[in-house]
C-alpha cells in the first residue's frame, strides 16, 4: 500500500527521529516561534501582533483556553500561542485566482498542511458540484447577498428544520455564538453540534451529574495555592504551555505534582520558563511522581486509590461527606471490591508506585486534579471522570481554596460557546429565558451532537451543514464514512479564516464565507467593536483585534449570522438582527437578560480583566444536582482489553499543530522532525510484533462491525510509551476511529482507544 502523501502535494512526509527531550520551552521555543511568525507575518507585523496577545487592551489568544494571570508579562504569549497568532495574521492570501487554478479535484488531493499554508481566504466563494464538465468543478467568487440567498433557498426548502445542522468550533466569540444559537432556534432546531462533543463533553456529563455544574471549580489562584496537583491525560507543554508557569509557581510554594500518562511528556518533566533568566538556564523539574499508566487504566487507578483512602483512618473528610454529599455508602461498598491485581493489570503500574501516589494524596490538604483528552476520549470516559470526582469528594477537596476539579479546555472560547447556548440538549430553563426575551417558541426536542449529525447526513435525515468555524470533515472520526456522509448533503457552508479539508469535501453546493479572526480589527456602523470570551476557569473578558483585515470583503461572525437570519427568516423574525450587527453591545444587553451570571454585562466587561462567572460548588459549596448534594457515583470499573498481537492506539497532537491546523512537520519534544506519519510503539512490544524502528507499517483498526479501517504508511518509532499502547497523530489517524466507538453518556468519539493491528509494508 501507498506510503506516499496525497498525489500532487509537494509536502514530503519523511520523518526523522532523535531521542525525546526532557525539558520544555526555553530558548529553542523562542527561536522556533520567531521563525514561524516571521515566515507568515514578516518582522514588523510579528512585533506589533505578538505584543498584543492577552494584554488587557489586546486580543484573546486564539491558542488555548488557559486563563491569563492578573500580572501580565509584556510578552504574555507562549510558543504555541504565537504560532496560532502567526497562522491567522499571515500575509498569505487565498484569492479567487487561487480557486481558478485549483479545482475541487485538486484541493481534494492536498494535505491539511498544504491547504492551511495557502493563507487567509479573501472573498465569499460558491461551488456547485457537477455544474462544470467532469473534473472541472471549482469555487467561484460571489457577492455576499447571493450567498445568503442560496442559504435561504436551501434552508427554506427543507422538509423540516431538523434537516439542518449548525456546527460551532470553539473560537467563536460569545456574541457570535449567542446569535447563532438564537438563529437556529428561531429557525426551529436544536441541532447545534459543536467541537465540545468531541472534546470535554465527557467532563461536562460527569461534572453535571456529580457536582451540578459542568465546569471546572478552580481559579488560577487556587492552582498557585494547591499542595498537590494531579495532571492526568494531558500534555500541557504542547497544548497549554502557559499552564507550566502556574505549575512552576505552585511548585515553588511547595506543591507536589503527579502526572498520570502513558507517555513521559517533556513539559511535565522540566519547564524552562522563558519569562525568567534562571528559568531559561536551569528550569524547574515539575513531576514528583510519574505514573506511566496504560491507556484507559485511569478509572481502575482512581477506584483503588479511593478504596485505600476510605480504609485509612481519618483520611476522609467526614463532615463534608455528611453535610454535602449523597451516595457515600453505596460508593464505599463498591470501592471495597477494588482489587490490587486487577488494578495492576489495568494500569500496568507497580504496587509501590500506587502506594507512593496514595501517600502523596494523604499528605495533601489542597488537591487539584487537572485533565484533558487523555481522560475524555474513551468508552468509559464519563465513569473515569466521576471516579476522579469521588476522590475529591472523599477528601472534601471541592469548594475550598487550593482544591477542586480542573478540566483544562481546548479551544479558546469553547466553554463560552456552551454558556451561550451552543448545545444540542439545552436546559428547559435556558430556552424559557430565551423565549421570554425574544418572544419566540424554541423547539424542545433534543438535537444531534457531532456523531449523530454525521449519522443523520449518512442516512439522508440531514441535508444542510452550516459550520461556524472549525474543520468538521477533518476533525471528526471515521473519515471515509464521514466524507461520504458530507457528499450526501445538498449544501455545506463554512465560515472560515483558512482553507481545510472541509472545503475540499462538500455537499452538492458549497459555500465558503470568509470571516475576521481574533487579531483583526472589527468596525461596524456604530464604530470599532470588541467581542468577549470565557476561559477555562470561568473568567469572561473582552478581546479586540488590531490588524487590518486580510481583505475588505470579510464579514465578522456576528454580521454573518445577522445577515443570514434576515435572509432566511425574513419578516417572520421580530429580532432586531440589524441592530445586533451594528453594535455588539446590543447583543450583550440581551445576553445579560437571558443568561444567569451576565447581569450588567456591558459595564462589568469594561473593567480591565473582566469578571468571573458564579460557580455554586466553588463559591458556596452548593451543589445544584438532582439530589441537591454532591453525588458519589459507583460505576463498574472498566478498562480496554486488547487481543493478542494488537495494541491500543491513542490519536494525539504533535507540537506543531493546532487540531487540524498543521503549523509544521516537527514534534520537537518527542524528537520527531520532518514528518507526521509516525507510530510510537514501546520497544518491547515492537520486538514481539516484529516492528523494527524505522520500518514502515499500515495501521488497521479492528471494530465489532467487522469493517477493517486502514491508515497506510506509518514509520515505526520505538518510543518509551506504556506497554501495550501506541500513539499516532490526529487527524491522519481519524480514519481508524469507528463512528460508533464513543463514550457512554457523552457520545464523544473514543479517539484515545483504538485497537489496531500492524501490517508491515
Ligand atoms: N498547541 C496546541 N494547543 C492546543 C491544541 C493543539 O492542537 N495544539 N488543541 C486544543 C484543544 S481543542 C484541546 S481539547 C487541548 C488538548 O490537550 P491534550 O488533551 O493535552 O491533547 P492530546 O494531544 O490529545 O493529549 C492527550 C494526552 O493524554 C495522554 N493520554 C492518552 N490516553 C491516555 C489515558 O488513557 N490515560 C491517561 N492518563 N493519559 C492518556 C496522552 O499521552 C497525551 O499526553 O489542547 C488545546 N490546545
Ligand atoms: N482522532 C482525534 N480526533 C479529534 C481529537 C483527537 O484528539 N483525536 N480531538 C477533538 C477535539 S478535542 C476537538 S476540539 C476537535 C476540533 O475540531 P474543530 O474545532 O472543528 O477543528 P479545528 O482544526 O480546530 O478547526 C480549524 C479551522 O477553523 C477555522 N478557523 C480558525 N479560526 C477561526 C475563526 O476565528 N473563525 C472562524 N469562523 N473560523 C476559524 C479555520 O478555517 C481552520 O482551518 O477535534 C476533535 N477530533
Ligand atoms: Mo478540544
Amino acid at each position: 500500500m501507498a506510503t506516499k502523501p496525497p498525489a500532487g502535494d509537494p509536502v514530503q512526509d519523511a520523518p526523522q527521529v532523535a531521542p525525546p527531550q526532557h525539558a520544555a520551552a526555553g530558548l529553542p521555543a523562542i527561536a522556533h516561534t520567531l521563525k514561524i511568525a516571521q515566515q507568515q507575518m514578516g518582522v514588523a507585523r510579528t512585533a506589533r501582533t505578538l505584543l498584543k496577545v492577552n494584554q488587557k487592551d489586546g486580543f484573546d489568544c486564539p491558542g488555548c483556553a488557559w486563563p491569563e494571570g492578573d500580572k501580565r508579562h509584556t510578552a504574555e504569549f507562549c510558543e504555541n500561542g504565537a504560532k496560532a497568532v502567526a497562522e491567522e495574521a499571515t500575509l498569505r492570501r487565498v484569492t479567487p485566482d487561487f480557486f481558478a487554478a485549483h479545482p475541487l479535484a485538486d484541493l481534494a488531493t492536498r494535505s491539511g498542511y498544504w491547504l492551511g499554508q495557502q493563507g487567509r481566504i479573501t472573498e465569499p466563494m460558491l461551488l456547485e458540484r457537477g455544474a462544470l464538465p467532469e473534473g472541472a468543478d471549482r469555487y467561484q467568487a460571489i457577492p455576499w447577498e447571493r450567498a445568503f440567498e442560496i442559504i435561504a433557498e436551501e434552508l427554506n426548502a427543507l422538509g423540516s428544520p431538523d434537516e439542518a445542522l449548525f456546527y460551532t468550533s470553539g473560537r467563536t466569540s460569545n456574541e457570535a455564538a449567542f446569535l447563532f444559537q438564537l438563529f437556529a432556534r428561531e429557525f426551529g432546531t436544536n441541532n447545534l453540534p459543536d467541537c465540545s462533543n468531541m472534546c470535554h463533553e465527557s467532563s461536562g456529563s460527569a461534572l453535571n451529574e456529580t457536582i451540578g455544574v459542568g465546569k471546572g471549580s478552580v481559579s488560577l489562584e487556587d492552582l498557585h495555592q494547591a499542595d498537590l496537583i494531579i495532571v492526568a491525560g494531558q500534555n500541557p507543554g504542547t497544548n497549554h504551555p502557559r499552564m507550566l508557569s502556574a505549575l512552576e509557581k505552585a511548585k515553588s510554594a511547595g506543591a507536589k505534582i503527579i502526572s498520570v500518562n502513558p507517555l513521559p511528556e517533556a513539559g511535565m518533566e522540566r519547564f524552562k520558563n522563558p519569562q525568567t533568566p534562571l528559568g531559561m538556564l536551569k528550569g524547574t523539574a515539575l513531576n514528583d511522581l510519574f505514573l506511566q499508566i496504560r491507556i484507559g487504566g485511569d478509572q481502575a487507578l482512581f477506584r483503588l486509590l479511593n478504596k485505600l483512602v476510605i480504609e485509612t483512618a481519618g483520611a476522609t473528610d467526614e463532615a463534608f461527606i455528611r453535610e454535602h454529599t449523597h451516595g457515600y455508602e453505596e460508593f464505599a461498598a463498591a470501592a471495597k471490591e477494588a482489587d490490587w491485581d486487577e488494578t495492576l493489570t489495568a494500569t500496568g503500574l507497580t504496587r509501590p508506585e500506587i502506594e507512593r501516589a496514595l501517600a502523596m494524596i494523604l499528605a495533601s490538604e489542597r488537591t487539584i486534579v487537572c485533565w484533558a483528552m487523555g481522560l475524555t476520549q474513551h468508552k468509559h470516559a464519563v465513569a473515569t471522570i466521576r471516579e476522579v470526582v469521588n476522590l475529591l469528594l472523599l477528601r472534601g477537596a471541592i469548594g475550598r481554596p487550593g482544591a477542586g476539579v480542573c478540566p483544562v479546555r481546548g479551544h479558546s472560547n469553547v466553554q463560552g460557546d456552551r454558556t451561550m447556548g451552543i448545545f444540542e440538549r439545552p436546559a428547559p430553563a435556558f430556552l424559557d429565558a430565551l423565549d421570554r426575551e425574544f418572544r419566540i417558541t424554541s423547539p424542545r426536542a433534543h438535537g444531534y451532537d457531532v456523531v449523530r449529525s454525521i449519522q443523520a447526513l449518512r442516512d439522508g435525515k440531514a441535508k444542510v451543514l452550516f459550520a461556524m468555524g472549525g474543520n468538521f470533515v477533518g476533525a471528526t472520526p471515521d473519515t471515509e464514512v464521514t466524507e461520504a456522509a458530507i457528499r450526501n448533503a445538498s449544501l455545506t457552508v463554512h465560515v472560515s479564516t483558512k482553507l481545510n479539508r472541509s472545503h475540499a469535501v462538500t455537499g452538492r453546493r458549497a459555500l465558503i464565507l470568509p470571516t475576521l479572526g481574533r487579531t483583526d480589527k472589527d468596525v461596524q456602523a456604530s464604530g470599532k467593536q470588541f467581542v468577549t470570551v470565557e476561559d477555562s476557569m470561568g473568567m469572561v473578558h473582552s478581546s479586540r483585534g488590531n490588524l487590518t483585515p486580510a481583505s475588505p470583503h470579510l464579514l465578522s461572525e456576528p454580521a454573518i449570522v445577522a445577515r443570514m437570519a434576515r435572509a432566511v427568516l425574513g419578516a417572520a423574525s421580530a429580532t432586531p438582527w440589524e441592530e445586533f450587527e451594528k453594535d455588539y453591545a446590543a447583543i450583550r444587553d440581551r445576553i445579560s437578560r437571558v443568561i444567569p451570571g451576565f447581569e450588567d454585562f456591558n459595564a462589568r466587561v469594561a473593567r480591565p480583566g473582566g469578571f468571573q462567572l458564579p460557580h455554586a460548588p466553588r463559591d458556596e459549596r452548593r451543589f445544584p444536582t438532582k439530589t441537591g448534594k454532591a453525588n458519589f457515583t459507583a460505576a463498574p470499573v472498566e478498562y480496554p482489553r486488547v487481543p493478542a498481537g494488537r495494541l491500543l492506539l491513542q490519536t494525539l497532537r504533535s507540537h506543531d499543530q493546532y487540531n487540524t491546523t498543521i503549523y509544521g512537520l516537527d514534534d520537537r519534544y518527542r524528537g520527531i522532525t520532518g514528518g507526521r506519519r509516525v507510530v510510537m510503539v514501546n520497544p518491547e512490544d515492537a520486538a514481539e510484533l516484529g516492528l523494527a524502528d524505522g520500518s514502515y507499517t499500515d495501521l488497521v483498526s479492528e471494530w465489532k462491525d467487522g469493517v477493517e479501517r486502514c491508515a497506510p504508511g506509518f514509520r515505526v518509532v520505538h518510543y518509551p510509551t506504556a506497554r501495550g499502547c501506541a500513539a499516532a497523530y490526529y487527524p491522519e489517524t481519524n480514519v481508524l476511529v469507528p463512528l460508533d466507538s464513543t463514550a457512554d453518556t457523552s457520545n464523544t468519539p473514543a479517539s484515545k482507544s483504538v485497537v489496531v493491528r500492524f501490517e508491515p509494508a
